[in-house]
């Protein structure tokens, strides 16, 4: 069995924990089709933030209070950037995590696509998961506010989303295509999973890359999402400030609506609420997705385990 998953960082590290723990040891593969949105140089390195966080997530290697970034980590550099005056000083780049960076930047420099790069430093550990980038091309995430645009990574870091967005642009999208082994998993899936991330920040700048979107609407695999809002409000981020800058209420049936039915020109099949939401099934349902309602609460792998096989049979 295959299975490809559209994921963001922090709340996509924590669901492919489940995914994995659900399909241990049936020889599934699991492919997560990574946002590369937010992903930036700064002080002569490429950082990507979603993919480091799913993979040191899988690795076990990942900070699990904060939820980015490497555990016991230092940043003894990033002091020192800051003394220089250099890169961004409310973003900080931890030392192991800067082993990441020039890894990458390495191959990158080397002439290697990101999803070359990205699958030779995912060698380093059994991660049980092919990470694939969206797209080799260098895509990026801004957001339009009233005092101005800014990188999606200096309007959720520096400000907190604190600063109303009024948009969001995918720039570089509309020139990108696929990275080699997006559109091959894809059409290779049994199941194709939407991870309850970012619909706005970390799902958009996906399928803002032309082909991926129909890739999903030609795909024999049934479609299911899982909705990354529970009872009103986020599980986490702060996706709320991002759906209300696109007109979306935030609310477990919107969400739905807003990727639409498969059916009717939009991209799932099934969703999944929280039992909180149970109300709106028949709303989903009424819009040609199929709904179930089950716990979505990803405490740890093995309840999200479970909410995977949940997924796999609504
Ligand atoms: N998030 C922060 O809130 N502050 C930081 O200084 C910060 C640094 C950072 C460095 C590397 C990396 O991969 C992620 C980092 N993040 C940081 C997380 C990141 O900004 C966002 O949470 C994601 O991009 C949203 O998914």
């Amino acid at each position: 069995m295959k299975v490809a998953v559209l994921s963001g960082g922090v709340g996509g590290a924590r669901f492919l924990l489940g995914v994995r723990e659900h399909f241990a040891g049936t020889g599934t593969e699991i492919t997560a089709i990574v946002n590369v949105g937010d992903d930036m140089w700064l002080t002569g390195v490429r950082i990507a933030p979603d993919l480091d966080s799913i993979m040191y997530a899988l690795a076990g290697v990942n900070d699990t209070e904060r939820g980015w970034g490497r555990a016991g980590e230092t940043e003894r550099v990033s002091a020192e950037l800051r003394a220089h005056g250099v890169g961004w000083p409310w973003f900080t780049l931890g030392d192991l995590d800067l082993g990441t960076h020039l890894t990458r930047t390495h191959y990158l420099r080397e002439g290697l696509g990101l999803a070359e790069a990205t699958r030779r430093i995912t060698e380093r550990w059994p991660l049980g998961v092919t990470l694939v980038p969206s797209t080799n091309d260098e895509i990026e995430t801004h957001v339009l506010t009233a005092e101005g645009t800014m990188h999606f990574q200096e309007w959720w870091t520096r400000h907190r989303a604190a600063i109303p967005a009024l948009g969001f642009e995918y720039r570089g999208s509309e020139a990108a295509t696929p990275a080699p082994g997006v559109l091959e998993a894809i059409a290779a899936a049994d199941l194709i999973l939407v991870a309850p991330s970012n619909p706005v920040v970390s799902i958009a700048p996906i399928l803002a890359i032309p082909g991926i979107r129909q890739a999903i609407t030609d795909a024999p695999a049934p479609v299911i999402g899982l909705s990354p809002i529970i009872a009103g409000a986020v599980v986490r981020g702060m996706a709320d400030a991002c759906l209300t800058a696109i007109g979306v209420a935030t609310a477990a049936d919107a969400v739905a609506l807003h990727y639409g039915a498969r059916s009717r020109g939009g991209l799932l099949d099934a969703w999944l609420v929280d039992s909180a939401d149970a109300a709106v099934v028949p709303v989903i349902e009424g819009a040609g997705i199929r709904a179930a309602a089950v716990p979505l609460w990803m405490t740890d792998p093995a309840t999200t385990a479970e909410i995977v096989r949940a997924a796999t049979a609504v």
